[in-house]
């Protein structure tokens, strides 16, 4: 267990006041001038060698993404920071806790990250359901200009930098960081191709590195305590500490820092009271939010939780939205209603992901019921095949991977169901 001397986030539950003088007191903005006096280049080699990873859900090495930035920004087009808190994957509530409760961790990141990626601004999208988050984040925002620590000569840094905040309309895919930038640029949330990547061109054209809210707010501690001691934690590609959301159906839901690649079964058991009913009763755990494929009891159990771990599991750490299901899931109603979800919040855009979304849905509303026939269910896993991979974002990936990891460990149940059906129907006749 992550010892409380170790945890970054420690106000994660509020049990103190969210405000600078507060937060001072635990540690944020201290001599954050002098932390920013190694240099922009050193402080990404620090990033780098702390081995810190994307917290967003794609794990993508957060100094290296830092290194693709302009060193010297053209005139007429600066660079940017934007930091993705438009946090609304199913079963994701970690960045909400920061917001809520240690927003200058943020603040402060955002000061340190925007000045090694020598960005003029940063703007933080705040997900539009996120009105308490938006406030306290507005009021962390006013305090930090208020105490010299944002705007000119930030914190006595010498460095000139603004920081935005701007709530969203409640569009889960304003998540994908290339909708997030039309979205602020004031257009509709549909995502861009990529490439262009970001660092080339970004917000308004201009180079942008989008990074999520835990990435940017663990950045302080990591240049405090040192890339040694964060990368102490977890093990070779996996390293840090991680916020961990908890939910479904364990006996105290939570959401908690821990080690990465610490087990399943020690996560659970320490933070959230076991496994409703006992471990004999798992049924499986969806590790990482929505989008990634469920892993069968047998296999999560002694599993660690992290990037390499899970993958080799055929699904992944996404944002560590841990989704536990015990036996009393209806495993096919889950992940039809998974679905639905990516059919409702896919922007159109491409014919993949619109047309395929909804046909995913409704053949797995078929399924729930039993209906069609065995081959249909080859025909489903057919189609999330022609999904993924072919879609301009993720989302077609999305909605295609939950199914597969159905398929994959429960055709059983889906062939039961059928069999259950024309039985009935047979008997009937
Ligand atoms: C420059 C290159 N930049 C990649 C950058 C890229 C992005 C980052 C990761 O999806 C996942 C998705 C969801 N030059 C680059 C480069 N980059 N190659 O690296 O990129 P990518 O494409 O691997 O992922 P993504 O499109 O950002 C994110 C999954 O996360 N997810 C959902 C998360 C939901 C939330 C939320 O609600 N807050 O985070 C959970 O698993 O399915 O696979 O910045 O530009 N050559
Ligand atoms: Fe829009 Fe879906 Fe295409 Fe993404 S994959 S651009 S959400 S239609």
């Amino acid at each position: 267990m992550l010892a409380d001397k170790d945890r970054i986030f420690t106000n994660l539950y509020g049990f103190q006041s969210p405000d600078l003088k507060a937060a001072q007191q635990r540690g944020d903005w201290d001599k954050t001038a002098d932390l920013m006096k190694i240099g922009q280049d050193e402080i990404i080699e620090v990033v780098k060698a702390s081995g810190l990873r994307g917290r967003g859900g794609a794990g993508f090495p957060t100094g290296m993404k830092w290194s693709f930035m302009p060193k010297a920004p053209t005139p007429g087009r600066p660079n940017f920071l934007v930091i993705n808190a438009d946090e609304s994957e199913p079963g994701s509530c970690k960045d909400r806790e920061i917001l809520r409760h240690d927003p200058h961790k943020l603040v402060e990141g955002a000061l340190i990250a925007g000045f090694a990626m020598r960005a003029r601004a940063g703007y933080i999208y705040v997900r539009g359901e996120f009105i308490v988050e938006t406030e306290a984040l507005r009021k962390a925002v006013a305090e930090a200009y208020e105490a010299g620590l944002l705007g000119k000569n930030a914190a006595g840094s010498g460095y000139d930098f603004d920081l935005f905040v701007h709530r969203g309309a409640g569009a889960y895919i304003c998540g994908e960081e290339t909708a997030m930038l039309e979205s602020l640029e004031g257009k509709p949330g549909k995502p861009r191709l990529k490439p262009p990547f970001p660092a080339g061109a970004g917000l308004y054209g201009c180079p942008t590195t989008v990074n999520n809210v835990e990435s940017i707010a663990v950045v302080p501690t990591i240049l405090r305590r040192g890339a040694a001691w964060f990368k102490s934690f977890g093990r070779e590609n996996n390293s840090g500490t991680k916020l961990f959301q908890i939910s479904g159906h364990v006996n105290k839901p939570t959401v908690v820092e821990e080690a990465m690649s610490i087990s399943f079964r020690e996560l659970i058991d320490t933070h959230a009271g076991g496994i409703r009913g006992g471990w004999d009763n798992l049924l499986a755990v969806i590790p990482g939010g929505s989008s990634v494929p469920l892993v069968p009891a047998a296999q999560i159990m002694d599993a660690p939780m992290d990037f390499d771990g899970l993958k080799e599991l055929g699904s992944g750490l996404g944002t560590a939205a841990v989704i536990v299901m015990d036996k009393s899931t209806d495993i096919v109603r889950a992940i039809s209603r998974i679905s639905y979800f990516y059919k409702h919040e896919s922007c159109g855009q491409c014919t993949p992901c619109r047309e395929g979304t909804g046909w995913m849905w409704r053949v797995m509303e078929r399924l729930r019921e039993g209906e069609g026939d065995v081959g249909m269910i080859d025909r489903l896993y057919d189609v999330t095949k022609q999904v993924e991979g072919h879609t301009i974002c993720a989302l077609g990936d999305a909605a295609a991977w939950p199914i597969q990891g159905l398929i994959r460990h429960f055709r059983p149940e889906l062939e039961r169901r059928i069999a259950e059906r024309h039985g009935m129907q047979e008997a009937a006749e």
